[in-house]
């Protein structure tokens, strides 16, 4: 396959200013005929160049320029594109092509989920549907005509308005619709079935009407609601915080089974896997609906920062991927707790994108080169690319930020930009120089941040030396712009922050934190009149994507973990104890001596879970210990086993230890009013839910009964699902294969259900779960063409660190197996499988050695799709 470089870009040499397709839907076969208004781009520097259109998977019936039938020595069709030698300047071009939903598995293009007929077409799937110019800075104005049998699809949806539809005498029916915004192809969508819908509506700020319709199965009708409310409180939301207003008078959303990520925001036809889409109390976890509400909003946020203002290429993906991160992760925050979802957020990006950026895959959040764009849908690109458009926020201020952002819709509405584009308007709108802020687009890799304090009694004055550096793979980036948010805590609080050089600080309430503009590889702050020697509260906030060292002493990260005012750091302090007390007892086992556990971390946690006032979820989230992906993110030549036994001792003796004050949590928090999804309620039921999996770490006849009645009593699927986790992975035999057996009685109609239950027995860390996870891949709930099965399984398997590395390298060769596999049949869930694999780097040599040759033996199959290939081969560099 062959690499695409940002440097290459040329803008394109043909325009579509109209494109009308029609859709005829058969069982056999779909016929496609397009008709494309088209004329040569003046700003194109060949104006005598052949017409190349992309297109592939689809059989060409006929081309047509000008009303005239071409023969076919006047164009030239490959696997990836038609090309036409001769076109006027101007000129209507027709196609009449042939393609097969029903067996499309790449679920990319057109294809069949269930009975349905649907599309997904970011980033490069139009070229599936028909010949076209697939890229996302050729925008046009689409109409649509379906046809299809009515029985079987009685709903015919497309992009924009419904402006005229009919019916044929053979039973079939037709809808034709039309799009009034110009846009990128990868923004069409199609959708036919027989489905029911759920109606509401939303008035704008400027007084226009919304119809809101959610098109679901029949049988998912009941699941539908909480999506509404997160629709409405979205669109509200927008209004509110961006200024950002719905322009046409209809929003639909479609749930679909079959899907190769969460959703996609397609034009006024959102499509959204079922899973991100459906939530009841009694099926659904909290965590799903809170994953229901950010996805929803983030797919609806995208028709401003994605659909109206466009990226010019897919190099630019994280101008609308980073920023629309950034809006939903806002949105959670207003519509819950900030601080937890904060914490949430920096423990995937460290745990995951760290990863990302340290491995073979490492790019930054613009990339520069791509053979498969889309491998680059990832952390970096939407996570990490978020933390961009935060710190811009952050070194902006509110106002000017919005401001920024103002600017930069009015300034680009209705067309295709760059990342450069979008802080262009931030830099205008603001008056600040980011001149060195953009190297956070085009560098990669994790900035390391090593701080150290020095306090002078005698000049009263504390001194942070801050020292900047990063590695990638492929080269040593040049010094970043990163803001550090800092406070220095004293015994009675904050102390005021005067830094030498600086304009007095007036003596007012908020000038206990600064935001260090570190720009250089070393810098020196030194703060005046510090009358005491404090701690610093640093990255407050994480206010930028790096990993900071500094060499706090276990007394100091207890006391940040209580007095530290920035809930963040509060957490951190707390995940930084339990990183040195793993870390000793990792190092005892691997030298053979007994593991003790951190003393303080003990009576830490025993304060967290005495005092009443704290909120709840976080205290939840500060009893977690740092997980075994990151414990491995942070130790070189990670020793999976030993991570993996050292948690699980230092576990069992917090549980041991605490059992009384668990069982009180547990009871405190066991709440008796109907459930809700609401901020309160999922904090006492995380609270409580850890408590349990405490509880039950103890293995006592106790935990057992409370457990198996908060199984058989529970209304909800949060306090059922916590129960059969903890009897999953418990050695309380009997009771978990009656569990499990009675839950999958119970819920086998339920598809997003029968997921969690092949979830939680793939994740389970007991020894012979690859067993398990084999079996669970025979049983009929499984179905290896459903992404959404693969996650479940395979997917929860390879996050499962201790089976999946185990020292056998059955995991792996498991693994390869599966991607073996998937590379025929949807070569997006194959690729995005391999992720593990990858990352064979950061493991102990003898798992590294082992890693590499299950990746070798997938790198040495014939017929390896783009996909899989890129990710292969750069890994194995
Ligand atoms: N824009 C889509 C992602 C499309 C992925 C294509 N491989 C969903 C989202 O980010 O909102
Ligand atoms: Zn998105």
């Amino acid at each position: 396959p062959k690499t695409i470089y940002l440097k290459d870009y040329q803008v394109p040499e043909f325009l579509i200013d109209h494109t009308d397709l029609h859709f005829t839907l058969a069982d056999d076969m779909t016929t496609v005929r397009s008709r494309l208004s088209m004329r040569r781009n003046p700003e194109s520097k060949t104006q005598d160049a052949s017409l190349v259109l992309h297109g592939q998977d689809m059989q060409l019936q006929a081309v047509t320029l000008d009303g005239t039938l071409l023969s076919a020595s006047a164009y030239k069709v490959d696997e990836e594109s038609l090309t036409v030698a001769s076109v006027p300047d101007s000129f209507v071009l027709e196609c009449e092509t042939l393609i097969k939903p029903q067996d499309n598995t790449s679920l990319e293009g057109l294809y069949r989920s269930a009975s349905m007929y649907c599309t997904q077409c970011e980033a490069e799937g139009f070229r599936k549907i028909t010949y076209y110019l697939d890229r996302p800075d050729v925008m046009s104005l689409f109409t649509t005509t379906i046809v299809a049998d009515k029985a079987a699809y009685p709903v015919l949806l497309s992009n924009g308005n419904n402006v005229d539809s009919g019916e044929n005498s053979d039973g079939s029916h037709w809808v034709k619709w039309e799009d009034p915004f110009k846009k990128p192809a990868y923004l069409f969508a199609l959708v036919a079935g027989d489905l029911e819908f759920i109606e509401d509506s939303f008035t704008t700020c400027s007084g226009n009407d919304v119809t809101l319709r959610i098109f679901v199965e029949a049988k998912d009708l009941d699941k539908c609601d909480h999506a509404m409310q997160s629709l409405k409180r979205s669109m509200k939301w927008d209004e509110e915080t961006f200024g950002r207003e719905y322009d046409l008078n209809i929003f639909n959303i479609v749930a679909v089974d079959d899907f190769n990520m969460g959703a996609m925001e397609n034009k006024s036809l959102n499509i959204f896997n079922t899973s991100c889409v459906l939530a009841k109390p009694e099926t659904t976890t909290d965590a799903a609906f809170q994953r229901v509400e950010a996805i929803v909003a983030h797919e609806y946020f995208h028709n401003w920062s994605g659909n109206r203002v466009t990226c010019r290429d897919w190099f630019q993906l994280s101008l609308k991927e980073g920023f629309t991160v950034y809006r939903d992760a806002e949105f959670s925050s207003d519509m819950g707790s900030r601080t937890v979802k904060r914490v949430e957020d920096v423990n995937f990006l460290r745990t995951v994108q760290f990863a990302e950026d340290a491995g073979p895959m490492a790019h930054p959040i613009r990339p520069e080169s791509f053979m498969e764009i889309s491998n680059f849908y990832t952390v970096t690109v939407y996570e990490k690319g978020a933390e961009i458009v935060r710190m811009i926020a952050h070194l902006l201020g509110k106002d000017l930020f919005r401001k920024g952002s103002d600017l930069y819709f009015e300034r680009h509405d209705g067309q295709a930009v760059t990342c450069e584009d979008f802080v262009k308007a931030m830099e205008d709108a603001s008056g600040k120089d980011l001149s060195q802020f953009r190297r956070w687009y085009s560098q990669a890799g994790t900035p390391q941040l090593a701080v150290s304090g020095r306090y002078d009694e005698v000049t009263s004055t504390y001194s942070l030396t801050v020292k900047q550096s990063c590695k990638t793979v492929q080269e040593t980036p040049k010094a970043f712009h990163i803001p550090l948010a800092m406070a220095l805590l004293g015994e009675a609080g904050a102390l005021r922050l005067q830094l030498q050089g600086a304009e007095p600080n007036p003596d007012s309430a908020d000038n206990t934190e600064l935001v260090l503009d570190v720009t250089e590889s070393e810098q020196q702050f030194v703060f005046e009149n510090i009358p005491e020697r404090p701690v610093p509260s640093l990255l407050r906030g994480f206010s930028a994507p790096v990993q900071l060292h500094f060499d706090y002493s276990r007394d100091e990260l207890m006391f940040l973990m209580s007095h530290d005012s920035d809930g963040f750091c509060r957490w951190d302090a707390c995940q930084q104890l339990g990183v040195l007390a793993l870390k000793d007892m990792i190092a005892a086992y691997q030298a053979g001596q007994d593991m003790q556990l951190e003393p303080r971390l003990l009576s830490a946690y025993q304060h967290l879970l005495s005092d009443e006032s704290l909120d709840k979820s976080m205290v939840a989230l500060m009893l977690s210990l740092p997980s075994e992906a990151y414990m491995a993110g942070i130790m070189p030549k990670a020793d999976v086993q030993a991570i993996h036994i050292a948690r699980m001792t230092a576990k069992v003796e917090i549980a041991d230890q605490l059992q009384a004050l668990f069982l009180q949590a547990y009871k405190a928090n066991t709440l008796s009013q109907p459930y809700q999804a609401n901020e309160q309620q999922i904090a006492a039921r995380s609270l409580k839910n850890t408590a349990l999996h405490y509880l039950m770490l103890s293995e006592t006849e106790e935990a057992l009964a409370l457990c198996l009645a908060q199984y058989q009593q529970a209304q909800n699927m949060t306090d059922s699902m916590a129960a059969l986790s903890a009897l999953v992975n418990s050695s309380f035999e009997q009771q978990k294969q009656q569990a499990l057996a009675d839950f999958y009685q119970r819920w086998q109609s339920e598809a997003l259900v029968v997921n969690q239950w092949l979830s939680v027995q793939a994740g389970c860390y007991l020894a012979g779960t690859l067993d398990k996870v084999k079996a669970l891949m025979a049983h009929p709930a499984f179905d290896i063409k459903n992404p959404n099965k693969v996650r479940s399984v395979v997917g929860a398997f390879t996050a499962n660190a201790v089976n999946f590395h185990h020292q056998d390298g059955s995991g792996y060769e498991f693994l390869a197996d599966q991607i073996i596999t998937l590379n025929a049949l949807n070569p997006q869930i194959a690729a995005r499988l391999l992720g593990p694999l990858t990352k064979w780097q950061q493991y102990k040599d003898e798992s590294a050695a082992l890693m590499r040759k299950a990746l070798q033996r997938i790198m040495a199959q014939e017929q390896l799709s783009k996909d899989v290939y890129e990710v292969v081969s750069k890994s194995l560099n």
